[in-house]
């Protein structure tokens, strides 16, 4: 594959970029080899700067949740920034948005719009501790919320694909109030809570960890953290920005049926412009300022193009209505996302190549091991080296899988059985050469 023009545009963002990227997950140092640059997407395809065309299971991190590109989503930006790009007054599309989220999130009474997830989880963490008037947080092994100071610890994502789960540069103190638990452990955050008595301002768990590839809530976990946070006055928050909307019409809250205190969003209720929000039971997201002391803030924070795209997204996905129909987009993704990992599966034992194919709904990650992968180590268990040739097998092929191990996979309800059955086909030749 000719990728003169994507070397070419990477030596000299070499020169200007650190590193060549705006965010390190797009580099492909954990792969080898240069990234490519992309000037057109649309439904399940991008074409990169020499024209090729690649079908795409990275969709921007997760915002495109309909394909790339949607009609309805282009046609409601241009018709917002045509009215204006920024107010930094109240506009009427941040009322309707927050009034559909609410909506669609049962457990969550009232709002706040941000620029981005790692916002939307900076500010839930202050929330909780200023409603809870406690400091210490639960986090997990492997999960990644955003680049924020005092959870960038023992993170996933870009940090754990590039060795550096705990990053330079946040003073020992900034992190001095987070505890690490390994997820899917019941004893450790029982253990943490009776070490910890009336301290625990709160837990946030991405519900379905997907910054360490993907791996499941072994049955009863969640519902354990909704027990022990209640039972122990601290609250539980729930990191959506990766499976908010997408999991299901109200995430993976919905899916396994849980009501977190706070939840955090992003990606698909931005339509692929930058967004994030958190909210939650009222009298928690009461205690913000202006109403209360916990201040939070932002300058483009429910600006009206990125609402505006957010809305025709989600207005969209949900479409039909509640009804279980075949046009209904949850069970579209339903269906595309049971396709990928049967074809996966029996292609990984066909080929004799040892895999754990982690899926739920549309989003999915191939673990080159024999053993079941239910956390972070497990996760690092899978052959690396089978992974990179792997990744550039399918590359080459016209496959765009996220470069690192350590990142989840999407669908769209752009992409069709048939591009599912056309990566199944080259994932069997691929695997074969492993
Ligand atoms: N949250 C994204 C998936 N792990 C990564 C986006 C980024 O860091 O650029």
């Amino acid at each position: 594959m000719n990728r003169s023009k994507s070397d070419q545009l990477f030596a000299e963002a070499l020169k200007y970029i650190p590193g060549g990227v705006n965010s390190p997950v797009r580099a492909f140092r954990a792969v080898g080899g240069n990234p490519f640059f992309v000037n057109k997407a649309s439904g399940s395809k991008v074409w990169d700067v020499d024209g090729n065309e690649l079908i795409d299971y990275v969709l921007t991190w997760g915002p495109a949740i309909l394909g790339h590109a949607h009609p309805k989503i282009i046609a409601a930006v241009k018709a917002a920034a045509e009215l204006g790009t920024s107010f930094g007054i109240p506009n009427p599309h941040e009322v309707t948005m927050a009034k559909l989220i609410c909506e669609l999130v049962p457990s969550v009474k009232k709002v706040r719009m941000t620029s981005s997830g790692t916002e939307a989880c900076m500010s839930a963490i202050r929330l909780a501790r200023g409603f809870t008037k406690r400091d210490k947080i639960i986090k997990f092994d492997g999960c990644y919320h955003g680049h924020m100071d005092s959870l960038l610890v023992r993170a996933g994502s870009g940090a754990l694909t590039f060795g550096h789960p705990d990053s330079a540069g946040i003073p020992a103190a900034f992190t001095s109030h987070t505890i690490v638990a390994p997820y899917n452990d019941v004893e450790a955050v029982k253990a943490i809570f009776a070490a910890n008595k009336n301290e625990i301002a709160g837990i946030i768990v991405e519900p379905v960890p997907g910054n360490a590839g993907l791996y499941l809530p072994k049955p009863g976990y969640l519902e354990f953290l909704r027990e022990i946070t209640a039972a122990h006055g601290a609250l539980l928050i729930f990191d959506e920005v990766m499976t908010g909307f997408r999991l299901a019409r109200g995430g993976a809250q919905e899916r396994f049926g849980i009501r977190p205190d706070l939840s955090t969003f992003g990606k698909v209720i931005g339509g692929g412009l930058p967004v994030g929000a958190f909210g939650g039971r009222a009298e928690i997201m009461d205690c913000l300022a202006p109403l209360g002391p916990v201040y939070q803030a932002g300058t483009l924070s429910g600006n009206p193009v990125a609402m505006a795209a957010g809305l025709a997204n989600l207005e969209e996905l949900n479409a039909e209505g509640r009804m279980q129909n075949a046009e209904n987009k949850y069970v579209q993704l339903e269906v595309l996302g049971a396709q990928l990992a049967a074809g996966m599966r029996d292609a990984a034992k066909s080929a004799g190549v040892p895999m754990q194919f982690n899926q739920c709904g549309s989003m999915f990650c191939g673990y080159f091991t024999d053993k079941p992968v239910h956390n972070v180590a497990d996760a690092m268990h899978s052959d690396r080296e089978k992974f990179k040739k792997f990744f550039h097998g399918m590359l080459d092929a016209g496959v765009y899988l996220a470069p690192s191990q350590f990142e989840s996979g999407f669908l769209s309800t752009a992409h069709t059985a048939a591009d599912i059955d056309m990566t199944v086909g080259v994932a069997a030749k691929v695997l074969r050469t492993l």
